[in-house]
């Protein structure tokens, strides 16, 4: 199984301000931390970031036929982009959200998410255990959440 992480903006200044949102460890962290829960399951996994929304579309779009599913922290495209929501719905892979913080908890333009529905399932307030969690999912593995 092929999966395909996506950070959407800023998530590469991870470590750098915010701690107490979204803890002290860096993106290169947050990469390694995924790879070996790809590897402990036996997927491949891929792990991209970019702070651009048309190039997160692209890279949705590229996803056809190259990945089983997609692990997606659109970050704060989550709360403006149709695009992606577009653009996970025409590509029909299942992805899986994930947030850091617990968005429902903070300011309310945070809580509303045009990414969701297009998701198999939403992790948020979990930090790096969100992403890990959403691997295993998709991986069918049925230990999520311990
Ligand atoms: O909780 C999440 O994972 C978010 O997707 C993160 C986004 C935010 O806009 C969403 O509402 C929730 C922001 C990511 C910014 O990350 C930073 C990390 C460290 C320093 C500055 C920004």
């Amino acid at each position: 199984m092929r999966i395909l992480v996506i950070n959407g903006p800023n998530l590469n200044l991870l470590g750098t301000r915010e701690p107490d949102i979204y803890g002290s460890k860096s993106y290169a962290d947050l990469v390694n931390a995924i790879r070996w829960t790809a590897e402990e399951l036996g997927v491949q996994v891929k792990t991209v970031q970019t702070n651009h929304e048309g190039e997160i579309v692209d890279i949705i779009q590229q996803a056809i036929n190259k990945y089983d599913g997609i692990v997606i922290n659109p970050a704060a495209y989550t709360h403006t982009s149709i695009a992606i929501y577009d653009a996970l719905k025409a590509v029909g892979l299942p992805a899986v959200e994930v947030h850091m913080s617990d968005i429902s908890n903070r300011e309310e333009f945070r809580r509303h998410s045009y990414i969701s529905p297009a998701c198999i399932a939403t992790i948020a307030g979990k930090g790096f255990t969100g992403y890990q969690e959403a691997i295993k999912l998709l991986a069918g593995n049925s230990d999520v959440g311990e």
